[in-house]
């Protein structure tokens, strides 16, 4: 069979969202092309990286559907498989597939990642699609594609991971079968789209990426269960990690073939397994990779120490990024249930800005019971420590976690910012309780960066310049100026 997949065009607020390459629809992709006889294809929207003003404060990013509709019709596919990484890009998830089931009524859709794993019910009754697969899509997606072709006996009924109409009554088979040996699945099929247009994007992800750049996962999963994450429902209840072998197969292929110079590590929980990533320091040190990489999902500060932050110094961190959520010990434990104490943070931070890696701290404002006084911690935190930068992002209950449950039952959520807002991404606070109203907490976000900046204006301006990044800065201000003028 012919199979395209498709990563859909977006829509966002401003035009300098950050945007990787789509290693899901890549990983499946490989492991088609491996192991299965199917052709497969990948038209990825966002790979020509054009961004277009569609409206007032509205950017679309990406092919058209007039140009995405061309590039299906060129295919011939007898499938399509589409992707959502985000539950955000609902709409523009269902607005693509809308008009692909408009041209083509005859081709099968199959969707897959975040939004319908996390909302399969949600997504087979939208009449658009005819399979939805619920997480990892590797082996549920080759089986799938198997019996509908009758090159495997075995039932649609049984298979796992999976949600479908059967003549009008819904099927919906939990995901239970993880892929264990995670060196089983090839490399990501990177030559299926315009991977150069990734590798030479002009945009930093928290200082590295001016150099020719690519993201890696080296792993899925992660065992914590923060309040506010889905990522269990998608990829499992368990960390699994590639070999250390594997890992280094990897770089090794992505700076012969495409001469990367730095590495996006995207796990989730990276350092999870300290032999695993002390292998992988070594592997890259004894190969002789001058990469510079870094974490811009986080790593988790429990697992860090001077000793191996150290190692992973010399083979080439440049930075990390840390989840601390809040200066409040307590609501970072009894609320979001982080398990992570202020003096391990404190110990860690020291340690990594001794070794001069910069250091990313990301930070949750406006989650259940953040008074004023435990917002005040948190600036107090992030001017005490040696921190490089920081991110904050309105609590946000996404649907499907612990954190959205809550809200419901307590009536916390702003409807205004519902979760069928497509466009909110990150810029409006999305809940109210007693402690806080949605005034408050913008002046809470505002009051972060001023803090942030004032006691660390002579640090900002020292990173720019070590990290030789400040060349990026001038077409990423051409862009915010743009914006503001066409704005007005
Ligand atoms: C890379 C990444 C980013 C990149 C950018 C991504 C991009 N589009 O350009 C950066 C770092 C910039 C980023 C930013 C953000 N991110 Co992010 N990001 C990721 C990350 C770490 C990796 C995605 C990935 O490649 N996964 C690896 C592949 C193998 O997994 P997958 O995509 O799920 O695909 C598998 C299955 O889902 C399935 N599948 C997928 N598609 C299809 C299609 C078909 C047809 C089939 C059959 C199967 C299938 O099969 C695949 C292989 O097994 C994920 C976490 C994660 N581990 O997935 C978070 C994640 C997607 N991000 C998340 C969030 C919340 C954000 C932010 C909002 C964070 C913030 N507060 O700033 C921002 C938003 C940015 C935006 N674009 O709007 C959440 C989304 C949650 C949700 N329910 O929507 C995730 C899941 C992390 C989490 N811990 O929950 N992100
Ligand atoms: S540590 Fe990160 S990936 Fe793990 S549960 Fe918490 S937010 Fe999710």
């Amino acid at each position: 069979m012919k199979v395209l997949l498709i990563n859909p065009p977006y829509t966002y607020q401003t035009p300098w969202l950050q945007i990787t390459e789509p290693l899901g629809i890549l990983y499946l992709a490989a492991y088609l092309r491996s192991y299965s006889s199917h052709n497969i294809g990948v038209v990825d929207c966002l790979d020509n990286h054009s961004i277009h003003k569609i409206g007032k404060r509205l950017y679309w990013y990406g092919l058209t559907h007039v140009e995405m509709i061309k590039k299906i019709s060129e295919f011939v596919p007898d499938v399509v498989g589409v992707t959502c990484m985000f539950s955000k890009k609902k709409n523009d998830f269902l607005g693509c597939l809308r008009v692909i089931k408009s041209h083509f009524p005859a081709i099968k859709i199959i969707v897959g990642g975040t939004y319908p794993s996390l909302f399969p019910e949600e997504v087979v009754h939208t009449g658009l699609v005819d399979y939805c697969v619920i997480g990892e899509g590797e082996t549920s997606f080759h089986r799938l594609l198997n019996i509908l072709d009758n090159k495997e006996n075995g039932s649609l009924l049984d298979l796992d991971g999976i949600a479908f109409l059967n003549n009008g009554n819904l099927v919906l088979n939990p995901k239970l079968d993880y892929i264990e040996n995670l060196d089983h699945i090839p490399f990501p099929a990177r030559d299926l789209i315009n991977y150069e247009a990734y590798i030479t994007r002009k945009s930093v992800l928290h200082g590295l990426g001016l150099r020719r750049s690519a993201s890696i996962l080296t792993s899925r999963s992660c065992p914590n269960r923060c309040n506010f994450c889905s990522m269990y429902r998608i990829h499992g209840p368990r960390w699994r990690g590639r070999s250390a072998a594997n890992v280094i197969d990897e770089i090794l292929h992505l700076v012969r073939e495409f001469g990367i110079q730095d590495l996006f590590v995207m796990d989730d929980n990276f350092t999870f397994k300290r032999d695993r990533i002390v292998a992988i320091c070594d592997g890259i040190i004894q190969a002789g990779l001058r990469i510079r990489w870094n974490t811009p999902n986080g790593i988790s500060i429990n697992t860090l120490d001077y000793e191996l932050l150290n190692l992973m110094k010399k083979s080439g961190c440049k930075s990390i990024c840390i989840a601390i959520e809040t200066g409040d010990e307590e609501l970072r434990n009894k609320v979001i249930g982080k398990r992570l104490s202020n003096s391990k943070i404190k110990e860690v931070v020291h340690s990594a800005a001794n070794l001069g890696i910069f250091i990313t701290a990301f930070y949750i404002i406006g989650m259940p019971g953040e008074t004023r006084d435990k917002f005040a911690k948190t600036l107090q935190q992030i001017v005490s420590l040696p921190l490089n930068g920081v991110a904050a992002a309105f609590a946000n209950p996404l649907p499907g976690t612990k954190l959205y449950q809550d809200c419901i039952e307590n009536n916390w959520c702003l409807l205004e910012n519902s979760s069928d807002d497509n466009h909110n991404i990150l810029y409006k606070p999305f809940i109210v309780t007693n402690d806080f109203s949605e005034e408050e907490l913008i002046k809470r976000e505002k009051a972060f960066y001023r803090t942030f900046m004032r006691a660390k204006i002579f640090t900002i301006i020292k990173d720019t310049l070590l990290m030789r990044n400040l060349l990026i800065y001038p077409p990423f201000l051409m862009r915010v100026v743009k914006d503001r003028l066409l704005r007005h």
